[in-house]
């Protein structure tokens, strides 16, 4: 079943009244598929829109975003969204990876997008909807003027492009190598997904109010606030101005969500502003959920402490599409719990890289390995090395390191390997360190790693080993020009340290796992 067609039949064909609710403004969903599918059939009638062509979506949450997306899949092509705040160098290196024959931008987009494609020598031309492969520029509502009927648009079209590809739509996500990899997602992943996850565990439906603080450009923002709702016949908060406090705040008291999806740094800033909120804001909320990076347990204590509801922790990642295993309604006693898989979601502990020998005995620690219900395994475009080390016979090794106490409850013991997330996005170290040692002949090693914070966040540390007689002070200032120029700023470390040398193991390899937390102060 094509994801886009079983979207739009839910909602023009059920009595649901979903709202996409959105800056003092509400469309239905029955007027969201309404111009999915004019758009959907008007870009099919586009040179080059061709069924598995890649489009690039670089904008903010908005109904555009979510029409734009339907419609591209309805029509075979694989919309990519990547985050709004891209740098230009990541952008080109998406352009030219993804081979994307067009992008969809929103209006403050437009510039910068244009100069992408001029580093990266793409087709330059002036329009919103960019279609990269000819000059033609297109607007979205140039596109949506013929604006069909109801019934003539869904009678007029057919979904037949799954015959095509399995492939619904990809996703981008930072790799060890440090170049991002585009995960390809089946039609089934986020059907199955909101079934198991949002209907079932959740109990999501049609009378709830969703509000998640992720962006869609990232997988648990798009499941939260596109796939769950439309599928479901629930509304959704959307809004395309980033987190903040005030503006939390005043979407709770103008919407009233039933349904919220944060983060842990959400959850602790709301906590460090609690002033500003009264029980009252969060009456009608039934479900708080957390993803995107482990929940400390003091944090989750004080959230209950303070407002008398439970944090669902969730466990996803963009390779499965969206969380696999949580502890909802689950009271658990363990600091490091994380809870059951969600149903239809098989979990095992690994001990080797062979999915057949996973770990029986309760409490040893191994590599957390997911097997996703039937046709909805996931793959990396065109890297056949990431693909034989991450997926192996079904079974897709998370890099989480678990242990599995004798009632079945899953315990978190870190990462795997180096990389890290802050605020919910991933570092890596690779990527940063090979951009100084790149630029400055006057360092001779570097390691970028973290350490947690007051908060048991982590914050990235740099450690530099520098050539005699350099001045330290402008190095610092030129490192930090570099990577603001370079990089996006969740990766930039908090602190920059200049040491003698850095520690190795046996092996002579550099042991990051001693830095981390090597006194910062
Ligand atoms: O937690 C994550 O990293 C994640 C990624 C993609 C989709 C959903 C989730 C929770």
């Amino acid at each position: 079943m094509n994801l886009a067609e079983s979207i739009i039949k839910n909602v023009l064909l059920s009595d649901n009244q979903n709202q996409i609710l959105y800056n003092l403004n509400s469309l239905s969903g029955k007027e969201i598929t309404k111009k999915t599918l004019t758009l959907a059939s008007n870009l099919r009638a586009t040179k080059n829109f061709l069924p598995g062509e890649r489009v690039i979506l670089i904008m903010k949450d908005s109904p555009e975003f979510i029409y734009s997306f339907l419609a591209l899949i309805s029509i075979g092509c694989i919309p990519v969204p990547i985050n709004p705040l891209i740098k230009d160098s990541e952008l080109d290196y998406i352009l030219e990876n993804s081979k994307a024959i067009g992008v969809i931008v929103d209006d403050h987009q437009y510039l910068r997008v244009h100069k992408s494609m001029f580093s990266s020598n793409h087709i330059i031309v002036d329009s919103v909807i960019v279609n990269l492969s000819s000059t033609n520029e297109y607007t979205l509502n140039n596109y949506l003027s013929q604006y069909m009927q109801e019934s003539d648009a869904l009678s007029a079209f057919d979904f037949e492009y799954e015959k095509n590809s399995p492939i619904a739509f990809w996703q981008y996500t930072s790799g060890t190598t440090g170049n991002p990899k585009a995960v390809q997602h089946t039609h089934h992943t986020m059907l199955l997904n909101t079934d198991m996850f949002a209907r079932q565990t959740l109990k999501i439906d049609k009378t709830d109010i969703i509000m998640s603080v992720s962006k869609m450009f990232f997988g648990y923002g798009l499941g939260n606030s596109l796939f769950f709702p439309l599928l479901v016949g629930a509304s959704v908060i959307i809004d395309k101005e980033w987190f903040s406090i005030d503006n939390l705040k005043k979407n709770i008291s103008l919407y009233q969500p039933t349904v919220f999806f944060g983060s842990p740094k959400v959850y602790l800033d709301i906590l460090q502003n609690e002033k500003k909120f009264n029980l009252k804001d969060f009456t009608n909320i039934k479900l708080f959920i957390s993803a995107g990076a482990a929940l400390p347990f003091p944090l989750k204590k004080a959230w209950k402490d303070r407002f008398g509801k439970s944090i669902v922790n969730g466990i996803g990642s963009t390779e499965i599409g969206h969380i696999f295993l949580c502890d909802h309604e689950l009271d658990l006693a363990e600091e490091n719990a994380l809870g059951i898989p969600v149903e239809g979601y098989e979990i095992k502990i690994c001990k080797s890289d062979n999915p057949e020998e996973s770990i029986d005995s309760c409490n040893e620690i191994g590599e957390m390995c997911v097997y996703p219900p039937a046709n909805t395994l996931s793959s990396y475009w065109n890297m056949p090395k990431a693909n034989r080390e991450k997926y192996k016979n079904g079974w897709y090794f998370s890099g989480d390191l678990c242990s599995k106490t004798q009632q079945g409850i899953y315990l978190y013991h870190g990462r795997k390997d180096d990389l890290f997330k802050v605020n919910g996005r991933w570092v890596s170290p690779w990527e940063i360190e090979n951009i100084i040692l790149n630029e400055f002949s006057e360092i001779s090693e570097c390691a970028l790693t973290f350490h947690l914070d007051e908060n048991e966040f982590p914050s990235p540390i740099l450690y530099v080993v520098n050539k005699a007689g350099t001045d330290i002070m402008a190095l610092e200032d030129k490192i930090y020009t570099k990577l603001r120029l370079t990089t996006s700023s969740y990766k930039h470390p908090s602190k920059i340290l200049f040491i003698e040398e850095l520690p190795r193991n046996s092996n002579g390899k550099v042991n990051k796992k001693q830095l981390v937390n090597h006194n910062v102060n």
